[in-house]
């Protein structure tokens, strides 16, 4: 699999090649600036805002690019492209003919290409969506363990080789903890197959990074198991460091402050002579080198860093493709903004060329005014060289023919999944969840091929939150082989953790925003492997924040999984403390690509489980998530309507028409709404009970149907108003949860009602649970005095 690739057609000499392909990093470098320059200089601006892009940071990766997406990588290998590199990784699907000129232009506009490259609104080039930094870098070790696991489950596609995972990724993007919590799991799960390429230009977006600072995270990482190739000089000054003076020459640039470096850099040649004669003139090796040199050439010398030097480039992959499956960290040494005039000025992290700048830059490229867009233009190659090369060039092989955004067939999801026997008994919906999925890991019947399907994960809450009877019949995903030392000393205990490459669940450490990035991965089986995963992860309520970057960015991918958070809210009283969570469901209501429920009772659980397996595979389908508690409720016995479950709520007891007045309720706080129901029915026998199970969804509902009727739809319509009919216009509606009430409040825009929200606004008081339920309102004392108040109006 790691076999070095051939290198050439027939045709084309070594030499060509590499001529050809400092044609394609000039033709990257002129087109990605354009495209920039276009965007804001060119095409017309109709609000005044500025548009943006970043020139400095496409042109220090140029040569990455071109050395990976024109000679090492293979249609298999999967990558995450650093976000102000996208003008870049488009300006090379332009030249591969995968990205319209049209899409270019539009850089940044509506429709066209997106500042970041984004696999939702880009399309299937893009392996991974990136933006938020650090996250795109780290999803590519768990898309690799993801990889592994849909080969050794035997889930892969037969005519898709192994490929590797690849982030190029900002030196800055290795400030962000993720990237460390990442490398901790990888190591835990001894993932292979994943490269980090940094363009280690030494500048973020204020300023250059601290000296030494690398020497550190080269250390880190090789202690997480990496190999760590350092590119640090191209091929000019590995042989000017051969002469006499060179090694005098090497150790000034090696001592040489990140801050001063780039200075003289932005300076140039002049620049470069006098510090370098300043501290190095009396050495006649370093003279010797330097004197016959013009300004230019000094400058060009002492630029050559080994990320600007595509030999080196392809040298080093290649030697790294060569040993093996080992993770592995180039540190490739760029300048920010190279061969572009703020080339190293700390502040170029937005700088934009002005218009002078770019007709300079335009004569530089040889690039007639007309023909900025042409492939060919300001190129030393003929039309038919250039294709030709294309067409040889390894990543130009389509993956598959319907191209590198794959497409799975749907796991059928039985009509009813089996609901555990809680009749008379009191269960919590967490416990619930538990059972179910327990049942499911029998995999008998038609649960079998969805049970093989399923994969859960969880940090370090998978006891907790009751996924420990599915671990122990479906076991412990591991690359290898591990036992279960416990079991083999027979030493008794519950769990079962004994490790297989079959195993289905996989175990991280206490890291949440792993969680979601491994879900966000495990969510994109279908587009990447061409198989369906049913991705399940278990976490805290109140940790959702933890990871909730991490979490938006596995939907903004679209990616496809089950989310249960359990357990939620205040109800976990005595527990108290920062374990609550308020703002969840507010949380669930705004987050896109997420269908948000919270069910009261095991029945509505029941419902919601099977939607979110069969949601989770549809073409406009979403990942769901369901926020579950530990409170065990009486389970009533009835009879309910799925689709108004699903679609976020359903009456349990229905208000006569024109009722003045409703009480509505949301998860574990359910038997305060119905003991108030039932004293509030002896003033007004008319009131109705409303079990809501999502906010989210008939929020949803609602402005899409008021989308639909300004579009003309008049008739268009939805489930919360369908609901809300029945009671008298100035009814008024009685709403509590265990959380947030603005999470309700919205309700009485609906129809023109009157809502009381009640939910804690505030947290983080240990009690039992009346003395919580008092302090925050949730009692059934509080939602008499509610109703009151309402009927009062
Ligand atoms: C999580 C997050 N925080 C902040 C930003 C804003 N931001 C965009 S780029 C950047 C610095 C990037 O520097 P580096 O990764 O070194 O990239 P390069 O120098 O190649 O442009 C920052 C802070 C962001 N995109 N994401
Ligand atoms: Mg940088």
């Amino acid at each position: 699999m790691n076999a070095p690739m051939p290198l050439v057609l027939p045709a084309l000499s070594d030499t060509r090649r590499v001529e050809l392909l400092h044609q394609v990093e000039r033709k990257l470098l002129w087109l990605s600036a354009w495209m920039i320059h276009n965007a804001n200089h060119i095409r017309p601006n109709r609000d005044g805002l500025k548009v943006g892009g970043h020139q400095a940071s496409c042109a220090s990766c140029i040569s990455i690019l071109t050395a990976l997406y024109f000679e090492v990588l293979r249609p298999q290998d999967r990558v995450a492209v650093k976000p102000h590199a996208g003008p870049v990784f488009h300006a090379a699907n332009y030249l591969f003919g995968r990205q319209s000129r049209e899409q270019m232009e539009g850089l940044r506009q509506f429709g066209g290409a997106q500042s970041y490259p984004s696999r939702v609104k880009d399309g299937g080039e893009v392996d991974f969506s990136t933006g938020s930094v650090g996250l795109g870098v780290a999803i590519t070790s768990f898309a690799s363990l993801i990889a592994d696991y849909v080969r050794l489950h035997g889930l892969g596609r037969p005519d898709i080789a192994p490929g590797r995972h690849i982030a190029i990724a900002g030196d800055a993007e290795l400030d962000e903890g993720n990237i460390y919590e990442a490398l901790l799991e990888g190591w835990k799960h001894d993932v292979r197959n994943v490269w980090w390429i940094i363009d280690y230009n030494r500048q973020s977006l204020d300023s250059v990074v601290p000296d030494r600072l690398f020497g550190r995270i080269e250390g880190l990482f090789r202690d997480m198991g990496w190999n760590v190739v350092t590119i640090k000089y191209g091929r000019l000054l590995e042989a000017a460091f051969l002469r006499p003076g060179g090694e005098e020459l090497r150790r000034w640039i090696d001592d040489c402050p990140n801050s001063l470096y780039s200075a003289l850099t932005f300076q140039g040649g002049a620049a470069w002579r006098a510090a370098l004669l300043t501290d190095l003139g009396r050495d006649d090796g370093v003279r010797a080198i330097l004197d016959p040199m013009s300004d230019d050439e000094l400058s060009a010398l002492m630029t050559n860093l080994g990320g600007h030097d595509i030999e080196t480039v392809i040298e080093q992959l290649r030697a790294a493709d060569a040993a093996g499956d080992q993770p592995t960290c180039f540190i490739a040494y760029t300048i920010k903004g190279m061969g572009l005039p703020f080339a190293g000025h700390k502040d170029n992290h937005a700088g934009l060329m002005t218009r002078e700048q770019m007709e300079i830059f335009r004569d530089k490229m040889h690039i007639r005014p007309g023909h900025e867009w042409d492939p060919l233009e300001g190129l030393d190659a003929s039309e038919a060289e250039l294709r030709h090369f294309l067409d040889s060039v390894p990543f130009a092989r389509k993956l598959t023919p319907e191209g590198r955004s794959l497409v799975a067939a749907e796991v059928a999801i039985p009509e009813a999944l089996p609901q555990p026997k809680v009749a008379g008994r009191k269960v919590s919906t967490q416990a619930g969840f538990g059972d179910m999925l327990a049942e499911i890991g029998r995999g008998q019947g038609e649960l079998r091929e969805m049970a093989s399907r399923i994969v859960t994960m969880s940090p370090d809450v998978t006891v907790s939150t009751n996924l420990g009877p599915w671990v122990n019949r479906r076991g412990v995903f591991d690359r290898h082989t591990r036992n279960d030392v416990f079991r083999d000393a027979k030493l008794a205990s519950a769990q079962r953790w004994g490790m297989t490459p079959e195993g289905q669940h996989i175990e991280l450490g206490i890291a949440e925003q792993n969680l979601f990035l491994l879900l966000g991965a495990a969510g994109l089986a279908a587009p990447l492997h061409g198989t369906r995963l049913l991705p399940v992860g278990t976490v805290y309520d109140p940790f959702v924040n933890r990871g909730l970057d991490a979490l938006i960015y596995a939907c903004y991918q679209d990616a496809r999984f089950l989310l249960v958070s359990t357990p939620s809210g205040v109800t976990l009283a005595p527990e108290g403390g920062q374990h609550q969570s308020v703002n969840t469901p507010l949380i669930g209501m705004a987050a896109d690509r997420l269908a948000s429920y919270e069910p009261s009772h095991v029945d509505e659980l029941a419902i919601l489980l099977r939607h979110a397996f069969w949601h989770m595979q549809q073409p406009n389908g979403s990942a769901v998530w369901l926020r579950l508690s530990t409170r065990q409720l009486e389970q009533p016995q009835r009879r309910l309507d799925p689709a108004a479950v699903i679609a976020g709520g359903h009456w349990v007891v229905e208000p006569q028409p024109g009722a003045r007045i409703a009480l509505a309720y949301q998860g574990p706080v359910a038997p305060e709404a119905l003991a108030a129901f039932a004293e509030l029915r002896a003033e007004a026998p008319e009131a109705g009970l409303l079990a809501l199970t999502s906010p989210d969804r008939l929020h949803a509902g609602w402005l899409a149907a008021g989308r639909a009727r300004r579009g003309g739809e008049r008739l268009a319509t939805c489930h919360v108003e369908r609901l809300l009919t029945s009671l008298a216009p100035g009814a008024a509606l009685v709403t509590i949860l265990d959380g947030h009430p603005a999470a309700h409040a919205w309700l009485g825009a609906v129809r023109g009602q009157r809502v009381v929200p009640l939910g804690p606004d505030r947290f983080g008081q240990s009690g039992d649970l009346l003395d919580i339920y008092r302090a925050y309102g949730l009692d059934t004392d509080a939602i008499l005095d509610a109703c009151a108040q309402a009927l009062l109006g």
